[in-house]
């Protein structure tokens, strides 16, 4: 058995233990989006494949006999093309995943449909924004550019942001409740932008948000193709150990 784990979550980072901890021989994969990710007990590619074609190349160069997809919901490319490249080679593929948040009774919360209608839902007065979706989408909010937006990335931008008024905070997360307050009262924050990530890693600032009484947007998961899903990494193990040749 070789396993493919594509990566970038939490989730992600507890499979590999539980792969590394059975002695599994297995790779990780993060796409390269942050100079320094944190480094995994696993044998370690950073990069993309180079679409479904590269990656049809690399699995079968690799002899991979499974593929665990733990990639973010919002990285609806990469679980296309994992699903698509899987299904050409009739490979296993199971995705790791974890639920959507709901809100609770005194949860302010709007929905959208996806990141690119969150500009649209910001009030109308300029307001102090919590913008916590990382860098690859900042540029939708410079139509909005009247209000006060404190960004939260990973690494620091490069080059100047598409909007005039900004405060920039660096840090990788997983993130608790008391950091994210302090974060909020500190900046006077109004609004909580977000992506309906799920999990653990990234609810703080939901938890935070209602302590203050204040609102939330969240964009909403895009649709991405069926399939094996299942929400624990552990479930992913006895999934592997059920679907391997006997002896594994
Ligand atoms: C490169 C690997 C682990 C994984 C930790 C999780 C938790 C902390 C919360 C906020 C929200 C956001 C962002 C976020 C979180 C975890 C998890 C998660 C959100 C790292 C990582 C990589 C990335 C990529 C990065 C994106 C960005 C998104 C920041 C490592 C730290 C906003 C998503 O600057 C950039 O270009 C950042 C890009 C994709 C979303 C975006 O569109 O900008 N994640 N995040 C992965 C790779 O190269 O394959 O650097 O160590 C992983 C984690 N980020 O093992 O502990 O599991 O969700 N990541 C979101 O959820 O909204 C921050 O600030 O409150
Ligand atoms: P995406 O839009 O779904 O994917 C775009 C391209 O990036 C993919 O087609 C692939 O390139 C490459 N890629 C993505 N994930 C990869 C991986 N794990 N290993 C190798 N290549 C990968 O991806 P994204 O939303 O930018 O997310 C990139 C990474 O950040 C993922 O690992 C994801 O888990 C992590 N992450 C994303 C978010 C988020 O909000 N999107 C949040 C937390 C963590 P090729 O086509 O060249 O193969």
């Amino acid at each position: 058995m070789r396993i493919l784990l594509l990566g970038g979550t939490t989730e992600a980072s507890q499979m590999a233990g539980l792969l590394a901890a059975a002695g599994i021989d297995a790779t990780f994969s993060y796409a390269g989006r942050t100079r320094a990710p944190v480094s995994q007990p696993l044998p370690t590619r950073v990069g993309g494949f180079g679409g479904v074609e590269g990656l049809l190349r690399y699995l079968e160069g690799a002899a991979i006999t499974h593929v665990i997809d733990a990639t973010h919901p919002f990285a609806a490319g990469m679980t296309r093309n994992a699903h698509d490249a899987c299904t050409q080679l009739g490979l296993p593929l199971a995705r790791l995943e974890r639920p959507a948040w709901h809100p609770g009774p005194e949860d302010d919360w709007t929905f959208v449909p996806g990141v690119e209608d969150l500009p649209a839902a910001l009030p109308e007065q300029p307001a102090r924004i919590f913008l916590a979706i990382g860098k690859q989408h900042i540029g939708l909010f410079a139509t909005a550019p009247h209000h006060h937006y404190l960004l939260r990335l990973v690494d620091p931008p490069e080059g100047a942001l598409p909007l005039p008024d900004t405060a920039i905070v660096l840090a990788r997360g997983p993130f608790d409740v008391a950091g994210d307050r302090a974060l909020m009262e500190t900046h006077g924050i109004t609004h909580v932008v977000a992506k309906n990530a799920g999990g653990s890693g990234a609810r703080a600032k939901l938890d935070a948000a209602r302590a203050l009484r204040l609102p939330v947007i969240l964009a909403q998961r895009p649709e991405v193709p069926g399939g094996h899903v299942l929400a624990q990494p552990e479930a992913v193990l006895s999934w592997l150990r059920h679907s391997a040749p006997r002896g594994v």
